[in-house]
């Protein structure tokens, strides 16, 4: 094979449209085509990227995904990173990754610029960049690392996950199979595209299967709906708290409105729910409102996608289904024996072409996760009537808000520099909208510190999600006998 296969199945789809914004379309050559400027200019003198990182801070649609297929055709590992970051957020991708070059349009360059200038890395504006000589580019074989997402863990920094071609491709197939992606199909997407939610499940299966995406540059609720209103999708792929939004939308508009929108949503082919748990009421709560049976599946950077309930069949309130097409999964205790019987909860692991190489420069990191050649979630399911029901984390330091998998370490280790912290511990809260609520309890030094201040303090040290929503100052932290801060006690303080 000489051509990755996500690229020569685009070009079976050539004439068709991949992108669509308001009047303005992109056809699957025009990426084809744009991709062939970019990836030149990438390569410059060289004749292969030999996986080089390269970092993405573009927003999802067609210049997203011709950068993305440029690093790729060039050799090169891609490494989108957040456009809400701060700072400090970037800096650390960047040199934990070792990325040479960013890739960003105009508005996005300007704002990272001083970091490249700071770093030594080279900032590519490809709005500037409109040709380039035609070059030979290398042959990519599926083994070659092709993408690094950080994802938050049981670590104070995020980890970054590495997959291969080979792994992207498997998430893709199993999700087209799955799910029965069609050329026809219709997809708006509003989801981060520093995420596989977005990147795979939405714009991949997408793009391998020539349907059509509509990009919004965020989660912008009165333009999706005007279009859902215009029938303009046949399928839905979101988080939970945007289905709660949704829900919260269609209950205050008018009555005509509603009935058009509604008729929008019923007559989409299928629509997804994932990221996070889905809570039961809010499944049937959009089963009242639309007639649509939520799917709800269930996956994480490190697999992709793993469990899901089925496209054809029962779709259960409160469970992610069965093992995916090319996934296996058991349930294991903690050094324990492998679960066979239904009812016994056990942590989730997974084994599959999908799981992912390695963390990026962390071999025993790497390691750790792995229970020979088993990946271990560290997510506790059961078995029920032959459907998985998540029942939680092993650990308590991460937090899941709107979909985003925070660590409550790293946030910890960010408040601990305020002036006036002497000590801190972050949990997750049960909140309706957000799944969980980022909470802090604190011990202050001296003084007093209250929710706004401390939250215009965070801006700028970390993104929007991770910022507490709530606040306890205490004059001591709940510890164990040993000395050691109890979250659960903590939890009890709320
Ligand atoms: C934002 N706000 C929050 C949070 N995020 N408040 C509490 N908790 C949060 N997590 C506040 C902001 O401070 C702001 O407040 C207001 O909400 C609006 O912020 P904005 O960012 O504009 O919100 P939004 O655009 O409505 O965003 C909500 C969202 C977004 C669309 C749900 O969080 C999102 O796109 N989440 C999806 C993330 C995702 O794709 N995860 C997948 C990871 P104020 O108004 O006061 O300024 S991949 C994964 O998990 C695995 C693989 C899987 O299974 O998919
Ligand atoms: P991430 O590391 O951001 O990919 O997040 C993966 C984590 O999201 C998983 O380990 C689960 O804890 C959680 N998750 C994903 N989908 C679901 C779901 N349907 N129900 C419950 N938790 C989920």
């Amino acid at each position: 094979m000489t051509e990755l296969p996500l690229i020569a199945r685009a070009r079976t789809h050539s004439a068709s449209i991949a992108f669509r914004s308001g009047t303005t379309t992109h056809t699957y050559q025009d990426i084809l085509d744009r991709s062939e400027v970019l990836a030149p200019a990438l390569l410059g003198e060289a004749d292969d990227l030999n996986e080089t990182r390269v970092a993405l801070l573009l927003p999802g649609g067609f210049e997203y995904v011709a950068a993305q297929w440029a690093i790729w055709r060039a050799g090169g590992i891609k490494l989108p990173i957040c456009l809400s970051a701060t700072e400090p957020e970037w800096e650390y991708a960047l040199t934990d990754s070792g990325v040479s070059i960013v890739m960003a349009d105009a508005a996005m360059a300007s704002k990272i610029a001083p970091l490249c200038q700071r770093l030594g890395v080279r900032l590519m504006d490809i709005d500037a960049i409109t040709s380039a000589p035609t070059k030979t580019l290398p042959v990519i074989t599926p083994d070659r690392r092709a993408m690094i997402l950080y994802t938050s863990g049981t670590t104070s920094k995020p980890k970054g996950v590495v997959t291969t071609h080979a792994n992207i491709q498997a998430q893709i197939e199993s999700l087209v199979q799955a799910w029965e992606w069609a050329a026809s199909d219709r997809i708006p997407l509003f989801l981060p595209m520093h995420h596989i939610h977005g990147i795979i499940n939405v714009t991949s299966c997408a793009l391998w299967s020539g349907a059509m995406i509509e990009p919004f540059t965020r989660f912008d609720l009165n333009a999706i709906l005007e279009r859902v209103r215009a029938d303009a999708y046949t399928l839905f792929m979101a988080v939970p708290t945007i289905y709660v939004k949704l829900i919260q939308a269609l209950e205050s508009v008018s009555e005509s409105d509603r009935v058009g929108i509604v008729a929008g949503f019923k007559r989409m082919r299928l629509m997804v729910s994932g990221s996070a748990a889905l809570p039961a009421s809010v499944h049937e709560q959009w089963t009242a409102l639309t007639g649509q049976k939520l799917l709800e599946r269930y996956g994480m950077t490190e697999i992709g996608m793993a469990i899901s309930n089925l496209y054809h069949g029962e779709r259960r309130p409160g469970a992610v289904g069965a093992p995916l097409p090319g996934v296996e999964v058991r349930l294991k205790t903690e050094n324990g024996p492998i679960i066979t019987a239904e009812d016994e909860p056990g942590e989730i692991q997974v084994r599959g072409p999908g799981v992912f190489a390695a963390y990026w420069n962390r071999p025993e990191a790497t390691a750790e996760t792995f229970d020979g050649d088993w990946f271990r979630t560290g997510d506790m399911a059961v078995l029920e009537r032959g459907y998985y029901r998540i029942m939680g984390r092993l650990s308590v330091d991460i937090i899941k808000s709107g979909g985003y998998k925070l660590s409550a370490l790293e946030i910890e280790a960010a408040l601990l520099d305020h002036p006036l912290i002497a000590e801190c511990a972050v949990i997750g809260l049960p909140d309706e909208t957000w799944g969980e609520a980022v909470t802090v309890v604190i011990v202050l030094k001296n003084g007093t510190l209250e929710l706004p201040e401390l939250r215009d303090w965070c801006k700028g040290r970390l993104s929007v999600y991770k910022i507490p929503q709530r606040l306890k100052i205490m004059s001591e932290l709940p510890r164990n006998a040993m000395g050691k801060v109890t979250k659960p006690a903590v939890k009890a303080l709320f």
